[in-house]
């Protein structure tokens, strides 16, 4: 029986729900528990009440809405991802995959089938970490990575505590995470990267998942006059910091295969004519073999001692995220292929550079993922692109894989 996606509604929700949270730069910003979140989730929680599904939240704030199975004693099939954003983010990332679940269980719902297994549409806490680290941290409390009581006590960039900012908008839950153990997991997303629209591939078969490092650099130097202090007598934090941005570059080119990002940066007193005192950096480090992540990291190590000793700086570094590679569910891989070829689609397996909620919930049951492509690989930006004809390619894939999965 061909059952057929809502495809109008599924995009007219994605942007509806990229206009909320709208900022000055012509993208949306919802970080994680801030109002504009809330408003992303009341929304969205609205749009599972019409499709009259069953909506529980947790104690970290993860929304599931369930479309209950003839036979509910089986673990239900799990598709979905997140509607947390970065800082003027583009409309895709992440909400794409949530609403595109929404659109197949209304396909079920129109459909008037009831599938055997319950499927449930998540819409994970805090994917991106930005706030609030760790990343992908709703599904890492679901996969018993991270519990939940030290999460709720976690402070953000913004000197906030995260249990009060999750009651504050309303979204601390009872449930108790991971009691919604999934017999699979699917997540849909955008890819984020310039590959499948390189070799002009229509769906990415995600086999694999980078692994992540995260940490904070601090650099502790002395203030002074920037016009009569000579060079030899300096002890430059912000000097010490271009340093290490330099280092990491060089470290990723001539690896072949890590990535290192310094996005953040602060120097204190920030003053154009004082030598900062210090300098506060964040260091994202990834790279798809797990030894040479580590290796990365101790050459990292290696080089702050260095440069502390050169500069006569002290220098500290705290881990936020070790995320391990991941190697997804070898027959879930293989159905999201199957069903992607008799869809006449063309595919091509591959490993996501981006963290996703799948690489934790991969620790508790079989997962995978599917890509679409992204229009000059362009992602946390409000530039993130991704046609009507992918969209609806991926979400038709989604809906071919939960039927597959739900026979
Ligand atoms: O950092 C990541 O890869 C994800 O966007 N949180
Ligand atoms: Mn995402
Ligand atoms: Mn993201």
């Amino acid at each position: 029986m061909t059952i057929a996606l809502d495809t109008a509604t599924m995009l007219a929700q994605l942007t509806q729900l990229g206009a909320i949270g709208h900022d000055a730069g012509d993208g949306r910003t919802r970080l994680a528990f801030g109002d504009a979140d809330k408003q992303g989730r009341d929304q969205l929680v609205a749009w599972m009440h019409e499709l009259s599904l069953d909506i529980t939240i947790d104690q970290i704030g993860n929304i599931f809405g369930t479309l209950t199975g003839s036979d509910p004693s089986l673990a239900p099939l799990m598709i979905g991802s997140h509607i947390d954003t970065v800082i003027n983010a583009g409309m895709y990332d992440g909400c794409y995959g949530v609403l595109a679940g929404l659109a197949v269980l209304r396909a079920l719902r129109s459909a008037g089938i009831v599938p055997r297994r319950s499927i449930v549409v998540a819409a994970f806490s805090n994917e991106e970490g930005v706030r609030y680290q760790p990343d992908m941290m709703g599904s890492l409390v679901c996969a018993g990575g991270i519990d939940v009581a030290q999460v709720l006590d976690v402070i953000g960039t913004d000197g906030t505590r995260l249990g009060d900012e999750l009651a504050r908008i309303g979204y601390a839950g009872d449930l108790t995470p991971g009691v919604v153990v999934p017999h699979a997991y699917l997540e849909l997303h955008i890819e984020q990267g310039p590959l499948l629209e390189y070799h002009a591939t229509q769906i990415g078969v995600v086999a694999d998942l980078q692994g992540i490092s995260w940490q904070q650099i601090t650099i502790n130097g002395v203030a002074n006059h920037a016009g009569t202090t000579p060079l030899a007598m300096r002890h430059d934090a912000g000097w010490a910091a271009a340093a290490v941005i330099t280092f990491v570059r060089q470290l990723a080119q001539e690896s072949g295969s890590t990535l290192a990002t310094v996005g953040s940066i602060q120097f204190s007193p920030n003053a154009i004519n004082v030598i900062p005192q210090t300098a506060v950096l964040t260091l994202d480090m990834r790279d798809p073999d797990d030894q040479k992540l580590s290796a990365a990291e101790a050459h990292v190590a290696m080089f702050l001692q260095t440069i502390a000793a050169q500069e006569g700086v002290t220098i500290t570094s705290q881990r936020l995220v070790r995320f391990p590679a991941v190697h997804f569910d070898e027959s879930l891989v293989a159905e999201i292929a199957q069903a992607t070829a008799e869809l006449g689609l063309s595919q091509r397996q591959m490993t996501s550079g981006a963290g996703h909620d799948a690489q934790m919930i991969a620790r508790i049951a079989p997962a995978a993922m599917i890509f679409v492509p992204s229009q000059a690989g362009i992602s946390h930006n409000p530039a993130e692109y991704t046609s009507d004809a992918d969209l609806i390619a991926g979400a038709t894939v989604l809906l071919a894989v939960v039927q597959r999965l739900s026979r």
